[in-house]
């Protein structure tokens, strides 16, 4: 990497500047395994404790705006809920931010929600989708971020091609119904809970699927929707070329969907995967991507969790903004692999925490967001008003 030092700086702000992240509200509620859940005294379970972590988590790293809130979880009473939202939103300085339709609790959802073979049930979940863009509606949320459950555990047990045309057409009615300026993003997830197949499985059939909805339709990249071997930061490539990508849920895995914390395993694979995003930049393609977190974790606290993986996200995406592209982009046209790879991951070892830190001070924010959050005391206050419920009611089954 051969950017001088003031060059550094000056991109580095610019980049941070650039950079917000949205943080779920599941992340912040008691979850666990099918193999049972280990609650947690100050981990919150109203929509307001929920905002009230949220705003925590803005106040210490400054890049948190917007809470992704989940149907049913955190709008039991749909519409109904939005006023009371609003409130809260004003309360705690954060806006709502994407909607996450619930197409895989219900029990009618057993075979499936749009791609049930029942017409009725189908009908059904396709108004929860319509339901959901109505409350983004209320709530001035841009975007819907659907993931769905639907697949099946046995090969002949459904046809698959019949189930593509049933999500061709429900995908298409939802998006019908968009305000000019919301989006749809398709979530793609190889498998589970269903193990024979997902009936959005990887990112070309979300791909079809969004551009047959039709042009406010995109893709979501969970990060931990990919088999061991694939290569995200490919797929993102292609997203980005096709004008497809709107957006990411980032978490980590070593196995499955393991919603780890992101960069916990593989934080080169981030880094990789935010270079595309700064190279497209660069060359001037429409870059509209909404970063977003989608982690609840078993084990780590809530709060400590979710700063950690706010500030692993902005390094990676610092340390990647730092390459060299123009001098990349030489070496990459001359053939010169080792020095393309050395100067690529010259700025993946740059340790970035001194500039993180500068950018905060410049900003009134804590340069150490975990370290504030410790001298806080708020998870121990939270731990305190909240600890006396039995278990908190849990966002995930
Ligand atoms: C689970 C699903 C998917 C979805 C999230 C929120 O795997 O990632 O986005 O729940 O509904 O993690
Ligand atoms: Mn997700
Ligand atoms: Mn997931």
């Amino acid at each position: 990497m051969t950017l001088s030092e003031s060059a550094i700086m000056d991109r580095a702000f610019q980049a941070l500047n650039s950079f917000r992240i949205e943080i779920p509200s599941w992340g912040f509620a008691n979850t666990g395994t099918r193999f049972g859940k280990f609650v947690q005294a100050a981990a919150a379970s109203t929509i307001e404790e929920k905002f009230a972590d949220a705003a925590e988590v803005n106040r210490l790293t400054g890049v948190t705006p917007t809470l992704a809130l989940h149907m049913l979880w955190d709008l039991p009473d749909g519409l109904k809920d939005v006023p009371a939202v609003k409130q809260l939103e004003r309360r705690f300085g954060i806006r709502s931010g994407s909607i996450n339709p619930n197409l895989f609790q219900n029990q009618e959802y057993k075979f499936g929600s749009l791609c049930n073979p029942s017409r009725a049930v189908r009908e059904r979940a396709l108004k929860h989708l319509l339901d959901s863009i109505e409350i983004a509606k209320a709530l001035d949320s841009r975007d819907i971020s659907l993931w769905m459950a639907d697949g099946s555990n046995y090969p002949g047990t459904q046809n698959m091609r019949k189930r593509i045309g049933w999500l061709e057409e429900a995908l298409r009615a939802a998006h019908s119904h968009l305000a000019p300026d919301q989006r749809l993003l398709v979530e793609y997830k190889p498998f589970e809970p269903a193990f024979y197949h997902t009936d959005i499985a990887d990112w070309g059939m979300a791909s079809h699927l969004a551009r047959h909805a039709g042009p406010q339709a995109c893709v979501l990249v969970d990060t931990g929707h990919h088999y061991n071997a694939q290569n995200i930061e490919q797929i993102v490539a292609w997203l980005l070329h096709t004008g497809m990508l709107g957006g990411f849920h980032f978490n980590d895995r070593r196995y499955a969907d393991d919603d780890l914390t992101l960069g916990s395993i593989d934080p080169y694979q981030i880094f990789r995967i935010f270079h595309e995003i700064h190279a497209a930049s660069d060359d001037g393609l429409a870059i509209d991507i909404a970063y977003m977190i989608d982690q609840s974790h078993n084990l780590k606290g809530k709060i400590e969790a979710m700063v950690q993986t706010v500030v692993m996200a902005q390094e990676l995406y610092l340390k990647a903004a730092l390459i060299d592209r123009k001098k990349l982009a030489e070496l990459q046209r001359s053939c010169e692999l080792v020095a393309a790879e050395e100067l690529y991951r010259g700025a993946f070892w740059c340790d970035v925490r001194p500039l993180t830190r500068e950018w905060r001070k410049a900003h009134g924010l804590p340069p150490d967001p975990l370290e504030a959050l410790r001298a806080s005391g708020y998870v121990e206050r939270a731990a305190e008003e909240r600890g006396s419920r039995s278990s908190a009611v849990s966002s995930y089954a």
